[in-house]
């Protein structure tokens, strides 16, 4: 399943490069430093230019669970809405809890800068290690209890870079849409 909706709002799943996705904010999976990094990270960086390190460098930190918004510079987006998740190391150490909030947080700035359409990676799942099928779940879970409830929002996409993650993330979707209906 690649699209759900939720009391008239979209939350859906497309495969893709965040960086070329037409949106008004687009998500980033940043570190607690906002300093770069690899990853869907370095690849906005690169397509943004440099005014988004220069608004990161004014922010300063930002710490596992939390999100901290700056302009797109030459993204076809608005804003960056840069989600710190947390680094997997086995789960014990509030892992599920961490990620769950950055994407919160990351809906709660999106509502504060009255965005409408939202794109947002997988976050954590890349060089953070988070195992995809247990972050997936809470991925779609948490955007999907957040689009029930007042929001800005119209429109969620997940633009996820490879065929392993859109696996993980439609199964999720379907078990939702299961849970849901
Ligand atoms: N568009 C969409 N998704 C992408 C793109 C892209 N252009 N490029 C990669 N991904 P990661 P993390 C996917 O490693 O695990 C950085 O160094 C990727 O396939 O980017 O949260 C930061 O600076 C994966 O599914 O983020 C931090 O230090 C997902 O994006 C650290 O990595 C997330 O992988 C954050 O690690």
């Amino acid at each position: 399943m690649r699209s759900l909706r939720i009391g008239g709002r979209t939350l859906e799943l497309v495969k893709g490069d965040i960086t070329r996705f037409e949106a008004d904010a687009i998500g980033n999976a940043a570190n607690e430093a906002l300093a770069g990094g690899g990853g869907v990270d370095g690849a906005i960086h690169r397509a943004g230019g440099p005014i988004i390190m220069e608004e990161c460098r004014a922010i300063g930190k930002c710490p596992t669970g939390q999100a901290a918004v700056t302009t797109a510079g030459n993204l076809p987006a608005r804003y960056v809405i840069h989600a710190v998740g947390p680094v997997w190391r086995g789960g014990a150490q509030g892992e599920p809890g961490l990620l769950a909030s950055a994407y919160r947080n990351t809906l709660r700035q999106a509502d504060a800068h009255d965005v409408v359409t939202l794109a947002l990676p997988s976050v954590s799942t890349g060089v953070y290690s988070y195992p995809l099928d247990l972050a997936a779940p809470i991925a779609v879970g948490v955007v999907a209890e957040h689009l029930k409830g007042q929001t800005s929002l119209r429109r969620v996409t997940f633009v996820l870079y490879s065929d392993e993650t859109m696996a993980a993330f439609e199964k999720a979707l379907s078990e939702l849409s299961g849970e849901t209906s």
